[in-house]
């Protein structure tokens, strides 16, 4: 059995900086322009020793497909080369790679993005390029961060790109793709990895982001609740059954049947199913922080942890890597405590049966976070964006004394909202 994964998680666009070539760069001068992010780049070496200062075992970055190949075809070695440090700093400091392939962001010359077959042709081409590059060194990869967020919020709420407003039409047309591209990309790797990798077997899932949705007494019925456990579990099961649940219609994924080595699975909050909750979660209408929540006024609740990885393994039976977890909270009041309880969860959930072979925190560092910009401070070292300074935060303590517990410690009690207001 391997070892339990204890990480940090990252991607490519909202660290590196100057992801001059990808679609985000562009569509962001209508909120705020990413620019140098954390300089990722200029601070690699820096941030590896930070990650495993920690006590981790793993770390999950985003290769960013713009910075490899800015024009079709075309390769920048800089970029290729930045990627072949960062794998290898990684695993000289002990940290299992963890390679996302596709987080929020696509190369300009994608026109028509996931909606255009010839995206997903490209796709193709460019995970087959990826397994023989890195597949030597690297076991785990995500293939798509979120799809259920980027065909909403692309095509529903319009806050990522192309920036379409309430056309469920298209948010499922984009959702088909990223499960298509999904399947595919898993084929592409369990082909090409072990031909070029004398014969090694790599680890391939890909990661929703999933809420805890209770009823509302908006609805009592329940009714909301079923869109959400949809928006939560659609590409799972997909990727499991072959057929992918959307707004009005199933659509046969044939390709993506059966191709879950691990379901990775972001874990941020507990939500009321309700109207105000999808505006707020689609991030046009906001709530201000006050007791139990983040700095997003996210509601924090732990025991929608346990609950989603316990579901996760009753409809999926393969093991769960948690891909995201973490809280925007600047002063650092509330993640310790989250925290602590958010592990405790976990090891309930394990010790229910669920198979969960890792736990990556979001994030290693503040970082860029998409439509909100700068504000939300997601790290565990807070950075100064003006000197580019990291600087641990009291949880950086706390993460590292709950991986040295490890993670078969007795399940604790469940821990009340209150508990940690
Ligand atoms: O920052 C994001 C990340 O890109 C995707 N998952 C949620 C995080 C916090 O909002």
């Amino acid at each position: 059995m391997s070892e339990f994964l204890w990480g940090t998680a990252t991607s490519a666009h909202q660290v590196e900086g100057h992801n001059v070539h990808n679609d985000w760069w562009t569509f962001e001068r209508r909120f705020t322009p990413s620019g140098a992010a954390c300089d990722f780049v200029g601070h690699l070496e820096g941030d590896l020793d930070r990650a495993a200062a920690l006590g981790t075992n793993a770390f999950r970055f985003s290769l960013e497909w713009s910075r490899v190949e800015p024009r079709p075809g075309e390769r920048d070695p800089d970029g290729v080369a930045f990627y072949e440090r960062l794998v290898a700093g990684c695993r000289a400091r002990g940290l299992a790679p963890v390679l996302t392939l596709s987080h929020f962001t696509l190369p300009r010359w994608c026109e028509g993005g996931w909606l255009s077959p010839a995206t997903l042709e490209a796709f193709e081409r460019h995970v087959a390029w990826v397994a023989e590059r890195f597949g030597g060194e690297v076991e785990w990869f995500v293939t798509v961060n979120e799809p259920n967020v980027m065909a909403g919020a692309g095509y529903l709420a319009g806050v990522f790109p192309p920036g379409h407003r309430f056309r469920p039409d298209l948010a499922d047309r984009c959702l088909e793709a990223l499960v298509r591209a999904h399947g595919r990309a898993y084929r592409v790797l369990h082909q090409d990895v072990p031909r070029h990798h004398g014969g090694r077997r790599p680890r391939v899932g890909i990661a929703p982001h999933v809420v805890a949705w209770r009823v509302s007494r908006l609805d009592p019925l329940g009714i909301t609740r079923r869109i959400g456990e949809r928006f939560d579990w659609a590409v799972l099961d997909a990727c499991k059954t072959g057929r992918l649940a959307l707004t009005w219609r199933t659509a046969d994924v044939p390709e993506a049947a059966g191709t879950l080595d691990f379901a990775g699975l972001n874990y941020y909050m507990a939500l009321p199913a309700d109207a105000p909750s999808f505006l707020r979660f689609a991030g046009l209408l906001h709530r201000p922080p006050g007791p139990g929540t983040n700095d997003l006024g996210w509601p924090i609740e732990p025991a929608g942890f346990e609950e989603v990885l316990v579901e996760a393994h009753r409809r999926l039976q393969v093991p769960i890597l948690v891909t995201e977890n973490g809280t925007a909270d600047a002063a650092d009041r509330l993640r310790p405590a989250f925290l602590r309880e958010h592990v405790a969860a976990l090891r309930r959930a394990r010790a229910r049966g669920a198979d969960v072979v890792g736990y990556l925190h979001w994030s290693l560092l503040d970082n860029f976070e998409w439509h909100e910009g700068y504000g939300p401070r997601f790290g565990l070292y807070a950075v100064d964006y003006a000197t580019q300074a990291r600087t641990p935060r009291p949880s950086c303590e706390v993460y590292r004394a709950l991986i040295a517990e490890g993670v078969e410690l007795a399940p604790t009690t469940p821990v009340t909202k209150e508990a940690i207001a």
